[in-house]
């Protein structure tokens, strides 16, 4: 059993987290299929367009007006989402060099390597806004943009890349399923193919600590001390709480966010039970309960000023992930040279056989 591989789940159709990333995508295809509202004519007014295709749950496109709040608030977002991606290899990337043997060098190497991608497709969705890559890198390496704070955690066990694996790429899809419906298309489609990958991910951390959990006393231990240090920051990933929440009234007006920070805490937390007891895991938390009125689990809410000192820069990894950064960023510029110098001289030789 790996992840969530659970009856009723992900194994019937429809159901669970892979089972609505299908069903966005779905109704992704069905919105291009009806088409949308007529197009404004010329002279009309383009914001009460703008609101018809968000009220139709149609896309907005590259080529279409957009109020000007709208797409800072996706460049935000969606610049925040690729600089988590690239930032996040770091604390997993770690331990490849000393992953316990062959299979699980190659597993979490490839996992690496996806996020790189995930980070790939979302600056490109970005892009399509009017920003170039180089202004989004500068503005992370200058520290104008963010990037999620769970990555400013150590990792410091084997178990560690399990409960990334587990908690934060299972946190990460129950945030992300939700934006496959996002209304601005490039974002949507982006996430539906993040989605599908970051659920392997999930499985690959859960069957990790499933193994750690069935093994010696040690490895349990291991296993663990790692989900009594990720619990909380998890939890955290999702935001200050829907009171301190800034921007969630809007961007759900706008249909970029569909559920509130607390309601996606929430549906986290009522996954994660489940699966932590098939893990023979403690969740450290004393006064998690099921709560029958509500029909979901009471729980301790993370330390969110803690929350707030790690965005602002003052958490365990903070200086040292934006420094690797910045190194690996000055490190790979001959190989930017080298690939535009390499595109220009083939455009050069296209042009010759043309003329
Ligand atoms: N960390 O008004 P709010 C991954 C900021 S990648 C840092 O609720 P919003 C993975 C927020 O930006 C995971 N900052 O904001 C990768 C805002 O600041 P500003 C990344 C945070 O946008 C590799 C302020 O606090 N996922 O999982 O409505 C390997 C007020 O918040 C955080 C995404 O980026 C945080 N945790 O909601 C493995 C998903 N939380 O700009 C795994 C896309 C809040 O006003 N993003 N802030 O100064 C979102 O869904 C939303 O942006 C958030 C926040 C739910 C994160």
């Amino acid at each position: 059993m790996y992840g969530n591989d659970f009856p009723g789940t992900d194994d019937a159709p429809g159901g669970g987290l892979l089972g609505q990333v299908e069903a966005a995508e779905e109704a992704l295809r069905r919105a291009a299929e009806r088409g949308r509202p007529d197009g404004p004519a010329p002279g009309d007014d383009l914001q009460a367009y703008f609101d018809e295709v968000i009220a139709a749950d149609q896309k907005i496109e590259p080529r279409d007006w957009m109020p000007e709040a709208y797409r800072k608030t996706l460049i935000r977002q969606i610049a925040q989402h690729a600089h988590s991606e690239i930032i996040g290899m770091q604390p997993e990337g770690n331990w490849i060099s000393r992953a316990p043997s062959l299979k699980r060098k190659a597993i979490l190497l490839a996992k690496v390597q996806d996020e790189a991608g995930h980070g790939l497709y979302l600056y490109a969705a970005a892009e399509t806004l009017g920003i170039t890559r180089d202004e989004l890198v500068e503005l992370l390496l200058a520290g104008r943009q963010k990037y999620s704070s769970i990555f400013n955690y150590p990792t410091l066990s084997w178990a560690d890349v399990g409960a990334i694996g587990w908690l934060v790429d299972g946190a990460a899809i129950v945030n992300q399923v939700p934006l496959c419906r996002c209304s601005y298309g490039p974002y949507a489609r982006a996430m539906i193919r993040v989605c599908k990958e970051e659920s392997f991910h999930q499985r690959q951390g859960y069957e990790i600590l499933h193994t750690l959990s069935h093994g010696t006393p040690a490895q349990k231990a291991m296993a663990q001390d790692a989900i009594d240090r990720w619990w909380y920051p998890s939890l955290a990933m999702f935001g200050p709480p829907d009171g301190d929440s800034t921007h969630s009234a809007q961007s759900m007006a706008w249909k970029i966010k569909r559920f509130s920070n607390d309601e996606l805490r929430q549906r986290f937390v009522d996954m994660c039970v489940q699966q932590a007891e098939i893990l023979g895991l403690t969740l450290p938390d004393p006064d998690l309960r099921w709560n029958e009125d509500r029909q979901a689990y009471d729980y301790t809410q993370p330390d969110y000023d803690e929350l707030m000192r790690v965005i602002k820069g003052d958490g365990p990894c903070n200086r040292e992930r934006m420094t690797h950064r910045r190194r690996a960023h000055a490190d790979g510029a001959w190989v930017r040279e080298a690939a535009a110098a390499y595109a220009a001289k083939r455009a050069a030789e296209r042009e010759r056989v043309a003329a």
